[in-house]
């Protein structure tokens, strides 16, 4: 298999890497039967972005952006992660520096035990009131009351994610590109790198000399970019590197 060519060099350089970041999106979920945004059942080819993830849609119809939400929460909450979710969880202990850049609202890195996650673009299970910008945990599906108000205040909430035309918070902003730039080997996981400033981060990581591990089915505008490219799905190609690295690490393990 062609991978197994690739393995060997990018374990050389795990086995002596001490910071690994890990950008990941859609596709590492895909697995576990989240729909990924532009694939061929993606969640916005039945809705146009534009009118339900962005500021002005949640301002014209509420009911409409937090129905399209419910929608799906009900599906992200019925879901476990998968193989790939596991693998950079364990990861987390086996390097000194180990982080997570999510572009997923999906929480599926935390409830497989990864604790250092970045979440850049929000998370579906919290909302923030639009008055004063509290935030609540809210599991509930569905929701108890569309669209859902501020048990302190009685404003409207809104889901706490980050929407098109929005800016990201710039602390986790921040952090996600020092990361980058910080990192011995940046892992690409399940985008397809074409939203920014999420996608700028392995371009980040690759200027300050990290390796770029690319892992996808497809190619992305990122794919020129990267020192390794697996085309495969991050529930397989993930458990074969961590197979791999166990091995080379068994006879020194401690
Ligand atoms: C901002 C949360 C500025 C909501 C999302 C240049 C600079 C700055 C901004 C822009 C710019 N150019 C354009 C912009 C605007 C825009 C943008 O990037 N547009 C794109 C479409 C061109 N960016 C923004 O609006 C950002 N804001 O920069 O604001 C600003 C500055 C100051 C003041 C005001 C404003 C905000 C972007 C965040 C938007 N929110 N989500 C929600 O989810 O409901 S983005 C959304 O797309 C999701 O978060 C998703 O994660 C993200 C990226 O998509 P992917 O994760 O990559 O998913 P996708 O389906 O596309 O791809 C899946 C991949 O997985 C595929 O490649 C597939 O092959 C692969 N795959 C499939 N199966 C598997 C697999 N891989 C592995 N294994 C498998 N099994």
């Amino acid at each position: 298999m062609k991978d197994d060519l690739l393995l060997d060099p990018l374990i050389d350089i795990l086995v002596n890497a001490k910071n690994i970041a890990v950008l990941t999106g859609a596709g590492i979920s895909a697995e576990s039967g989240i729909p990924t945004f532009r694939g061929e059942e993606g969640l916005w080819k039945q809705y146009r972005a534009e009118d339900l993830a962005t500021p002005g849609a949640f301002e014209n119809d509420p009911s409409l952006v937090w129905e399209w939400y419910d929608w799906r929460r009900g599906i992200i909450g019925s879901k476990d992660p998968n193989p790939g979710h596991f693998v950079l969880a364990s990861w987390e202990k086996d390097f000194p520096s180990f982080h997570i850049i999510t572009q997923n609202i999906d929480g599926l890195h935390q409830n497989a035990g990864s604790k250092n996650v970045l979440e850049l673009h929000g998370n579906i299970w919290k909302l923030r009131c639009t008055g004063k910008g509290t935030l609540f945990d809210d599991q509930n599906i569905p929701l108890e009351e569309i669209p859902p108000l501020c048990s302190d205040c009685g404003a409207l909430l809104r889901p706490h994610v980050v929407w098109f035309g929005e800016s990201l918070d710039m602390g986790i902003l921040n952090d996600a590109f020092l990361l980058s730039r910080e990192c011995n080997v940046m892992f690409v996981v399940g985008t397809s790198a074409v939203v920014q400033p999420a996608a700028s981060l392995p371009l980040t990581a690759r200027e300050s000399g990290a390796a770029i591990v690319e892992i996808n089915p497809d190619a992305t505008p990122l794919t020129a970019y990267v020192d390794f490219s697996f085309r495969g799905r991050s529930g397989e190609i993930l458990p074969l590197i961590d197979k791999k690295l166990i091995q080379a690490q068994k006879p020194g393990k401690d």
